[in-house]
């Protein structure tokens, strides 16, 4: 280890999410959420992956306002700048860095078996630029450079995580004990949140039709138009069974995730009431998660200098993790050491 390797010894945590589309309840109920206690016991970096964004084309002044979005969101629901290292992936030149590096200890055939970019491939069949299929390297870059231990993420991502995994232990095998291999840290079970439209797959923040996501800056009318809206089922049963009804499932889960109640409390006190006066208690619990967020969200966005001034901060602490394990890396590769 570098002789500048931070003072903090608590274990890392990272994980990141791409400025694409709009956040959805199914980012912050799955994934944000989750993560604000991890600092308890975590030294935990929180990232916005502007590198990864633009393997798929999006115009520049959108994704700007997007960015600064999304800082202001992570804020608002409470990742607290003074406990968390927040940050852009751009703001720290290792990764792309130490993504060229890991470039060259992966197989062509490895990359072309992700389903992510299979997936990606043919959303985007004008666009498969090699940015696309060499996305999981730079994904393997970000958590590598910070000796991550645990990284949070949907079971989506588990197949990338497990090619950081090779690439490291490959990479180790051949130049000694270079990098931490990670695990992956799975969200509990009902932080899965399905389409409101399509409950069979996965609510998504940049593929998807307006009425299939609620987004966590939708006023609360729209909330309610949108849950009102929901696919359902004929046989009017309030019970969790999401392969026979998967809607009114994923409604529990999304009442569950935001009340803390259980499924069994969910039953009883709904099951018979109808799925109008079920809608409505699931749209009035998800608009009460979202008030306080969007309240702060109005503070906040506002301050684009405050906002800077909170990303600066975050860089200069992971560019000095991230500088010491790329020289650590170019030692092991035995480069001459600038
Ligand atoms: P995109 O549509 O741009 O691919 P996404 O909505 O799938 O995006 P990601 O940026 O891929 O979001 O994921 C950010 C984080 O949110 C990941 O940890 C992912 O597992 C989690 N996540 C995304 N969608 C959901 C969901 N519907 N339910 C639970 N967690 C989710
Ligand atoms: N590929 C991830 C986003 C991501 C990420 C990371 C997550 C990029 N780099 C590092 C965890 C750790 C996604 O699409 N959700």
């Amino acid at each position: 280890m570098s002789s500048d390797a931070p003072a903090d010894k608590r274990p890392v945590v990272l994980s990141g999410i791409q400025p694409s589309g709009r956040l959805t309840i199914g980012n912050y109920l799955g994934a944000i959420r989750n993560w604000l206690p991890l600092n308890a016991d975590y030294d935990t970096h929180y990232m916005l992956v502007d590198l990864h964004a633009i393997s798929v084309r999006q115009d520049p002044a959108e994704r700007l306002e997007r960015c600064y979005e999304f800082i202001a969101l992570y804020l608002a629901c409470g990742l607290d700048p003074d406990k968390n290292v927040l940050f852009v992936q751009s703001h720290v030149p290792a990764h792309s860095q130490l993504a060229w590096v890991l470039n060259c200890y992966t197989q062509y055939g490895e990359l072309s078996r992700m389903t992510q970019f299979k997936d990606k491939a043919a959303k985007h069949a004008d666009n498969v630029n090699a940015g696309l299929f060499c996305y999981p390297v730079l994904m393997a870059a970000d958590i590598l450079l910070y000796d991550a231990r645990k990284v949070p993420v949907g079971d989506d991502q588990r197949q990338h995580l497990e090619l950081t995994r090779t690439i490291a232990q490959r990479f180790n095998r051949s130049h000694g004990e270079t990098f931490v291999v990670p695990e992956t840290m799975t969200p509990p079970i009902g932080a899965r949140i399905m389409g409101l439209q399509t409950p069979e797959a996965k609510m998504s923040k940049s593929e998807d039709a307006e009425t299939n996501a609620v987004y966590l800056l939708d006023e609360p009318k729209r909330i309610e138009r949108k849950i009102k809206r929901a696919v359902t089922d004929m046989d009017g049963a309030i019970r969790f069974d999401q392969e026979n009804k998967p809607g009114v499932s994923n409604l529990m889960s999304i009442l569950a995730a935001c009340t803390g109640d259980s499924f069994e409390t969910i039953e009883r006190d709904y099951d018979g009431g109808g799925y109008g006066n079920f809608k409505k208690a699931v749209a009035d619990a998800v608009i009460a998660t979202l008030e306080p967020v969007q309240q702060r969200y109005a503070e906040i966005r506002g301050d684009e200098a405050a906002l800077r001034e909170v990303l600066r901060d975050g860089a200069a602490k992971a560019n000095a993790r991230a500088a010491a394990t790329i020289e650590r890396v170019h030692h092991a590769l035995g480069f001459i050491p600038a």
